[in-house]
């Protein structure tokens, strides 16, 4: 397959679970030579010492095919042995770290802790796990994501979404350290590639997962600078959001939630790097108001149950971007 895109490279911007689930499909299609992960790193915490990093290890073990489905988070065939030890000595126990997770967060800290960058890490991470193809973080610089809610308080992002369910309403986020946080190397190497012929933007979430990674500073001006297709996914199918919060906060921020929104969002707030929008069968009505928009939709099957279907939508992806002629 991977003859299809001789001298091709794809860079691929994702946040956990639903980006997680494309990023496995252009695996099995993109050589890593072809294709760049680049995740988000705003729901990065310390947690009992530990530097946490959740979307780059979601992307990791749906790679080595390790990730736990069901869950959504660490790794499948888990156990709580440890969770349960600090439950006995009275410790906080809302963020669920399994026993093989726990191993990923202690390698990781350690790491960090010597001196290694967090773009290090996860390639040493990747290496250990048999990932082949490139996860890269946004930047390696600390960047935090924080809620504000409708009655004034400022949530950090694993508080708002685990501890407190994402029951707070949303008014709006702050990347703490965004302004001064730098593309990691690997987020550079890619942008400025010759070879670079499609950005992906995942079916993650537009406002914690997406923003952050196209904030990061110099990366939205690169993007502009390059004049290559953009094509991103809808996480948002018939008004609902597959995984997670991105439906509520629309809700929140008095907005419908609705592909055409996520493509308003990304309009309104990137102008006009988005050349391509994929939405869902069920969203085929809202076709005539994307084009409306400006934007060449194509229509398909976005809700990946089967490795058939991520796989599916990851060629789809690569056809309909190969189709723009910028
Ligand atoms: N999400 C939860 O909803 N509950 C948890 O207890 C939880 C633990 C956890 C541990 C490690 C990790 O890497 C991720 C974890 N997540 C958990 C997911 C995490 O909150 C992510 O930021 C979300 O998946 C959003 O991307």
């Amino acid at each position: 397959m991977e003859k299809l895109y001789e001298n091709f490279e794809c860079l691929a911007l994702s946040g956990g679970v639903g980006g997680a689930k494309l990023v496995l499909g252009l695996s099995k299609i993109l050589s890593a030579e072809q294709l760049t992960v680049v995740a988000n790193t705003g729901d990065d915490f310390k947690h009992l010492g530990l530097n946490i990093s959740p979307d780059l290890d979601t992307i990791m073990y749906t790679l080595a095919n390790l990730n736990n489905a069901e869950l959504g988070w660490g790794q499948m065939g888990e156990t709580w042995q440890f969770l349960q030890a600090l439950d006995r000595l009275d410790e906080e126990t809302w963020f669920k770290i399994g026993d093989r997770d726990l191993a990923t967060h202690i390698v990781r800290t350690l790491k960090l802790d010597y001196g290694l960058t967090l773009s290090q890490v996860t390639e040493d991470l990747c290496r250990s796990l048999g990932v082949k193809h490139s996860v890269i973080p946004m930047t390696n610089d600390r960047v935090g994501t924080v809620v504000h809610t409708d009655t004034g308080e400022s949530i950090p992002f694993q508080e708002y979404f685990v501890r407190d369910r994402c029951n707070p309403k949303v008014r709006n986020f702050d990347f703490q350290g965004i302004k001064t946080a730098f593309p990691s190397p690997g987020f550079l190497k890619s942008l400025n590639s010759p070879k670079l012929r499609l950005i992906i933007i995942c079916p993650s979430n537009p406002f914690v997962s997406i923003d952050p990674i196209l904030q990061v500073s110099g990366v939205l001006d690169r993007i502009v600078e390059r004049r290559i297709p953009v094509v991103a996914i809808s996480p948002i199918v018939g008004g609902q959001a597959l995984k997670g919060p991105a439906a509520k906060m629309m809700r929140e921020l008095g907005k419908t939630p609705s592909a055409s929104t996520v493509a308003e969002h990304y309009l309104t707030v990137y102008g006009d790097i988005l050349t391509g929008f994929i939405i869902d069968e069920e969203d085929r009505i809202l076709e005539s108001n994307l084009s409306g928009m400006g934007l060449q939709t194509t229509v398909t099957n976005t809700v990946m149950i089967t490795l058939q279907d991520r796989i599916n939508l990851a060629h789809e992806s690569l056809r309909f971007a190969n189709g723009f002629k910028i």
